[in-house]
């Protein structure tokens, strides 16, 4: 396939409910969707950059200029028989893998497109839906985060993950389970705390939790390998592991039982594939976490998602948990069992809404 055009969006939606996690509140959610064009088939990506460095050290204008200055250069104007070959040709860079991913993002949903094959069956996935969970930010009180889960449980959601931070962690946790002594509950710190904090995360055994995500330094895996031997809650790492070499390192030190993949966080679906296998051959579980995403991304981590070892519930929810109006239809529904089907048309499988795209869209560039 031969890459003609290459166009990069910055789009700013707006979340219809501010979502708090320790490192901050979000109203809108500011990604970069990159469109790629070969010979008459077009393949869509969403780099997860965000515009502060909190969550990651890149940001919406590191993503910008990598992309521009250096991935896309890379790849316009060239024939490329398969994906690898297309990746080969920014493999040079190192880190940057939001804005790497976005690209692989939106070539693999061409490659997908031009075989007339979904994105899940190119990925290798091979389950027709997946087991989905919501993502609940922090809460002005404990009873409202109560009220705001009930409401998740009643749309159908047989996960809960919460967002817990320093001085707002066990009073909630112990609010939910009084409500909710049943639900599968998980618990996310953001890199909060420190080994200082141990008496806490002790406590938190007592609440029967799916896991604890990523408590400690957000590059810390030997501090988790240490807390891991105090508490009997398993850990999940999401912020520390950048690939399948951190994947290796994390679960030899016995730092966490559970990996949260991003393909932004981890440079795309091929290292996500090489941490979900090297998982797999460990029996590890691993589920598929989120960045608040439009219907873009979401698109891709459900494809991603049907992969074998995905077998824990995603971070994947429903179109109206982030936002009124998604750039894509039809929009991502919770089925009644508290799954969501993986789309089967060619690519993504969902199409583009132009009018709300160009309406989000705050700044656009295109490389030809
Ligand atoms: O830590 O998993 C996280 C969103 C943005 C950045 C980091 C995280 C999150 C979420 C939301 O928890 C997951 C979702 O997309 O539903
Ligand atoms: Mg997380």
């Amino acid at each position: 396939m031969r890459i003609e055009n290459i166009e990069l969006r910055h789009t700013k939606m707006e979340l219809v409910s501010p979502f708090e996690t320790s490192l901050g509140v979000e109203l809108h959610e500011e990604h970069i969707i990159v469109r790629v064009d070969c010979e008459g088939v077009t393949g869509w990506g969403e780099c997860v950059v965000e515009p502060t460095p909190s969550y990651s050290y890149e940001t919406l204008q590191t993503a910008w200029h990598i992309l521009g200055d250096f991935i896309i250069p890379s790849l316009l104007g060239k024939d490329f028989p398969d994906l690898q070959s297309a990746l080969s040709q920014f493999s040079w860079v190192r880190g940057h893998r939001m804005a790497k991913a976005g690209v692989e993002a939106a070539l693999a949903d061409a490659f997908a497109k031009s075989q007339g094959i979904s994105l899940s069956k190119y990925l290798g996935g091979t389950r027709k839906t997946v087991p989905v969970g919501v993502s609940v930010g922090l809460q002005a009180t404990p009873a409202e985060l109560v009220r705001v889960i009930g409401g998740y449980l009643q749309d159908g959601y047989k996960r809960i993950k919460i967002k817990i931070a320093p001085g707002r962690d066990i009073e909630l946790v112990k609010a939910v389970r009084k409500e909710y002594p049943d639900i599968l509950l998980q618990v996310d710190a953001n890199s909060a705390y420190t080994l200082d904090d141990i008496a806490m995360m002790k406590e938190m055994d007592d609440y029967n939790l799916q896991l604890m995500e990523q408590p400690l330094g957000y590059d810390d895996i030997y501090d988790h390998s240490l807390l891991a031997r105090e508490i009997k809650t398993p850990l999940c790492l999401d912020e520390s592991i950048y690939n399948v070499s951190d994947t290796k390192c994390a679960l030899a030190l016995g730092s966490c039982k559970i990996i949260n993949i991003k393909p932004g966080r981890v440079g795309g679906y091929t290292e996500s594939i090489r941490i979900h296998d090297y998982c797999a051959s460990l029996n590890v579980p691993v589920w598929h976490g989120g960045m608040d995403e439009s219907g873009v991304g979401r698109a891709g981590n459900v494809a991603l998602a049907s992969l074998p070892n995905f077998s824990l519930h995603g971070d994947i929810s429903a179109t109206k948990r982030y936002y009124k109006k998604d750039i894509m239809e039809p929009e991502f529904v919770l089925n009644a069992d508290g799954t969501m089907t993986v789309p089967d048309k060619p690519g993504i499988g969902v199409e583009i809404d132009w009018v709300e795209l160009e309406k989000v869209t705050e700044k656009k560039a295109v490389y030809k």
